[in-house]
């Protein structure tokens, strides 16, 4: 299970201030803890409608990467934006990301191929997301294809269904789970798949045991990376014992503090 941090994020008031600003301290703590709590990348995105929007970027990977070693999620729809971000990765990084739209993807896997770098890909298209788990994989088959087309590997894509709020959207939840059990008839190794885990329960109560309970049931559908905050002491836990039980990791009675 590949961990990545949500939390250098300028959609959270106090990361879009330190941009703003550019306060490199508030950034370089985030990556810090995220790290120590497990975090084996990290997404970074500056928010969204800001006119600086390349130049914030390039100014957080550098800041991020002055204080921790690990490959970054570079998280943004705007394509100058998106190159301003793989232009300062000094390690492997992933785009964050492209739809299943003609246009987009050929941008965006124009630069995974520039960048050789890794790329999520949204089950969406022009129409939005699909309500159904089958419409998202005929867009996760339209992805593939065009990833073929671009000679990008399979283990370079990330099929994101996109949670949705469990406040506005209950059945997707279900739809979600779903889409992940299809994706991974796909093909042979199964695609990789990810989720912003916290989509979720934006706008909810009890936000850490949604995430919780919902990751366990991605993670039994066959998710491999989630996009979530490693400081959410009970998500980490059901995730560690969730690769127990579903022996992707030895069980040791130490298990949760190895
Ligand atoms: N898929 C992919 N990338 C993504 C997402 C996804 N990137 C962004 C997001 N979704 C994942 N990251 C977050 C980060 C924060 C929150 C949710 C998802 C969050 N924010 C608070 C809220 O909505 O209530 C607001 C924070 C604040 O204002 O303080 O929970 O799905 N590929």
């Amino acid at each position: 299970m590949i961990i990545i941090g949500e939390k250098c994020n300028g959609q959270f008031r106090l990361v879009g201030k330190a941009i703003d600003e550019r306060d490199e301290s508030i950034l370089q703590d985030l990556a810090i803890r995220q790290v120590k709590r497990g975090a084996h990348k990290l997404d970074v995105s500056v928010g969204a409608g800001r006119e600086d929007a390349p130049d914030a970027m390039k100014w957080a990977v550098e800041a991020i990467q002055n204080v921790v070693d690990i490959g970054l999620s570079i998280d943004t729809q705007d394509l100058e934006t998106m190159e301003a971000g793989l232009k300062s990765c000094k390690r492997k990084a992933m785009i964050n990301s492209t739809t299943a739209e003609s246009k987009k993807m050929d941008a965006m896997f124009s630069l995974a191929q520039e960048y050789e770098s890794d790329i999520i890909c949204l089950t969406m298209n022009e129409k939005g997301v699909p309500l159904d788990a089958t419409s998202r994989v005929e867009l996760a088959m339209i992805i593939l294809q065009k990833a073929m087309d671009f000679d990008i590997s399979s283990e370079r894509i990330y099929l994101d269904p996109l949670v949705m709020q469990i406040s506005s959207a209950q059945k997707q939840s279900l739809e979600v789970l779903e889409a992940l059990k299809l994706f991974r008839n796909l093909s042979d190794p199964p695609p990789n798949t990810v989720v912003g885990l916290s989509n979720l329960s934006s706008g909810a109560e009890e936000r850490s045991l949604l995430n919780a309970t919902y990751l366990a049931m991605l993670m039994s559908c066959g998710l491999t990376a989630a996009i979530l905050d490693p400081e959410d002491e009970l998500v980490m836990k059901v995730l560690r014992t969730s690769q127990i039980l579903l022996n992707q990791k030895l069980y040791a009675p130490s298990y949760l503090k190895a």
